[in-house]
């Protein structure tokens, strides 16, 4: 199988994870991947209309994308205990994390694909305050998630707060957030974390 992906990438990362996590590591190869929605060229359009990574090409069937679904494929496939069936709140704290991709990501685009002069600061912030907000939330009602065995919940989180450091260090998330801090800083620790820091 055939990974398109980008090693800056917070959802090529997920799955990243995901592989090492589950023993598949050597069953894909990455294909290197970079662009942003006003720059397709270098982005596997033939595969996945949506222009979008990470992508995994397969011999026996269509290829999978977004990384919710290779995920769940790679879970399934290995035979693995990331997504519990009918966990709910798991699939809803990967969500969260996914949220905070979404915007972070969204935010370095209006930086690099817009002219400075038709960058527009309110939605920038309001992108922001999704991530805000996401970071409260996480704070006082999903430590205890966070906590448990390990899951995609933790995962996707785990690579939302890695990006925030790796794109918006200036905005300093950690103010308020010391539970999701000190959190971030043991799961950081595991060698899938430390074997896919992001890098541009
Ligand atoms: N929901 C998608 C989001 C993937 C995504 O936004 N990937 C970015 C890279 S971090 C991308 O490919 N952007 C190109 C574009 O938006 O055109 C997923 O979970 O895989």
């Amino acid at each position: 199988m055939q990974l398109y992906t980008n090693p800056a990438s917070p959802f090529c990362r997920k799955v990243e994870i995901v592989l090492i996590e589950t023993g598949q590591r050597a069953d894909v190869t990455d294909v290197a991947s970079i662009g942003h929605p006003t720059d397709s060229a270098g982005m596997p359009t033939a595969i996945n209309p949506i222009g979008k990574i990470p992508v995994l090409a397969r011999e026996d069937g269509p290829a999978l994308f977004d990384s919710r679904v290779i995920c769940r494929f790679l879970n399934d496939r290995a035979d693995a205990d990331l997504i519990p069936a009918n966990a709910w709140d798991i699939q809803t704290l990967e969500a969260i994390g996914d949220g905070i991709c979404d915007a972070a990501v969204l935010m370095v685009y209006e930086g690099r694909s817009r002219p400075e002069d038709k960058q527009h600061s309110p939605w920038v912030e309001g992108q922001w305050a999704k991530i805000a907000r996401s970071l409260d939330a996480l704070e006082s009602g999903w430590m205890s998630h966070l906590a448990g065995p390990l899951n995609i919940g933790q995962i996707a989180v785990a690579c939302a707060l890695s990006y925030l450091d790796f794109r918006h260090g200036d905005r300093d998330w950690r103010a308020g957030h010391t539970e999701l801090a000190n959190w971030h800083a043991a799961f950081s620790e595991r060698s899938s974390m430390q074997d896919t820091a992001p890098q541009t």
